[in-house]
């Protein structure tokens, strides 16, 4: 049974309002109740659990912050932030679904798409009855997307669209995706694709150690020819794409807390629970260094997410600061589940316990949404001005 304790070594709910601790408490309950206890089967077995999609849009999880009138729950940041850090504690592929949903599909659409597009797809897409998904990355463009070679024709009265994408969350079942690519030009816009489009094809990518309860696949685009209304009118360039990812890589910032609180409760607890040397190992000064060291980066992670939301909440976030608390938040969930791990010895690579898959999950999580260099890279040119990419 998921006997989580939340820890909050700096009583940082006492910065959180009702709302707030009313949405995280909700968002815990439906983790203990729905996803700790089928997440390990599904991960082992490598499937998206796609009967949480129903509970995950009822607790608020796709489009926390998209107002109400198109079907969001109309929240702000920090119970934007306050819901990823729960899910993840469940599990980063069930809190990639809630992110790409959120942030990078009805974001898009709400910012960037027309109000006849926000009437047609916000409501459906925050009830969970369609799933998008998010194409930015191919084959040979990861970090530098700017390079990309997807790209579109004008026909007159629609496009016809070319390319393919790599690595895209949710791609084998998702019903649209908002895929970036080319005009005429070399400038990038938006696209909703929607699945039945002739040449749209989705194939999964198997035979990942990370993420395994998260469906990842490719998009691949052969002559699709996309209706002209479906292109996001209001932003293109880089930008457009990269405005997503500040919001991502936000919640991605409180989500890792998440997983790196579950790794340290279930390392503490096992560590007052087992006896070795006829005492508990908790008494012993290695393991109590781990696990103060592990209180300390969660305390400190916290504070980061949490002053960033205030930020976000008064429109002053910049993207280096994202970066920043993206950057810190993972590694510091990583790092502490390779110390959690070890202080479960030989137990701790079973499924019995959480911490191996929030380990290999936190593979992807560094990498994804702007690797581990590539936000330090950011932060290098924010204080230096100079670009080293
Ligand atoms: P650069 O010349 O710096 O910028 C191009 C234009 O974009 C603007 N910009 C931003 N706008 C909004 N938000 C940001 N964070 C922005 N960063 C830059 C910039 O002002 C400029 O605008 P303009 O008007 O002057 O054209 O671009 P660059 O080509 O040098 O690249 C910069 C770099 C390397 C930081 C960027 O390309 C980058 O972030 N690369 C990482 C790629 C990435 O994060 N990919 C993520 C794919 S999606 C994903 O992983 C989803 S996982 C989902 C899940 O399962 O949770
Ligand atoms: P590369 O860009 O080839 O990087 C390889 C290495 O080189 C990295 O260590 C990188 O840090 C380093 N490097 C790159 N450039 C520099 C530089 N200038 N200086 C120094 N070092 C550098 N993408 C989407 O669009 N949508 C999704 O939904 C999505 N979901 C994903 C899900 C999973 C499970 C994974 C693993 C990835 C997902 N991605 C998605 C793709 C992800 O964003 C990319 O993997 C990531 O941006 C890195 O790109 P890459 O894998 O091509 O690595």
């Amino acid at each position: 049974p998921d006997q989580f304790q939340s820890p909050d070594y700096y009583q940082l709910d006492e910065l959180l309002s009702d709302e707030h601790k009313m949405v995280r408490n909700a968002t815990r309950e439906f983790v203990k109740r729905e996803i700790s206890p089928i997440i390990e089967q599904a991960a082992q077995e490598a499937k998206f659990p796609k009967q949480l999609i129903k509970g995950l849009a009822e607790i608020g999880a796709f489009g926390p912050y998209i107002p109400e009138e198109y079907g969001g729950a109309g929240l702000d940041q920090i119970s934007y932030g306050l819901i990823m850090q729960e899910i993840e504690r469940g599990d980063s592929g069930i809190r990639s679904t809630a992110s790409v949903q959120s942030s990078l599909v009805m974001y898009p659409i709400f910012k960037y798409g027309t109000e006849e597009q926000r009437k047609k797809f916000l409501p459906k897409l925050a009830t969970g009855a369609l799933i998008g998904c998010f194409g930015l990355t191919e084959p040979d463009h990861g970090s530098n997307p700017g390079g990309m070679t997807t790209s579109f024709k004008d026909k007159g009265d629609h496009f016809l669209l070319n390319g393919a994408k790599m690595w895209i969350s949710n791609s084998p079942f998702a019903d649209i995706a908002i895929v970036w690519a080319k005009d005429d030009n070399g400038r990038i816009h938006g696209l909703i694709v929607e699945r039945g489009m002739d040449g749209f094809s989705t194939p999964e990518t198997h035979n990942k150690w990370s993420l395994r309860a998260s469906a990842t696949g490719e998009l691949i685009f052969d002559n699709v020819k996309v209706p002209k209304e479906n292109l996001l009118p209001n932003k293109s360039g880089l930008g457009a794409p990269l405005g997503c990812l500040d919001s991502a890589r936000y919640g991605i910032a409180w989500g890792a807390i998440g997983a790196a609180m579950d790794c340290y409760d279930t390392a503490l607890r096992y560590a007052k629970e087992r006896e070795q040397f006829g005492v508990p190992i908790a008494s012993k000064q290695l393991q109590q260094k781990k696990l103060a060291e592990m209180i300390t980066e969660i305390t400190k992670a916290q504070l980061l997410a949490w002053r960033l939301g205030v930020l976000r909440n008064e429109g002053k976030a910049t993207s280096a600061q994202i970066s920043m608390a993206k950057r810190n938040n993972v590694d510091m969930a990583l790092k502490i589940a390779r110390e959690a791990r070890q202080v479960l010895g030989g137990m701790g690579i079973t499924g019995e316990y959480s911490i191996m898959r929030h380990m290999m999950n936190l593979e992807s999580v560094i990498t994804y949404e702007g690797t581990h260099d590539i936000h330090l890279l950011i932060t290098g040119l924010d204080i230096t001005g100079h670009s080293a990419f």
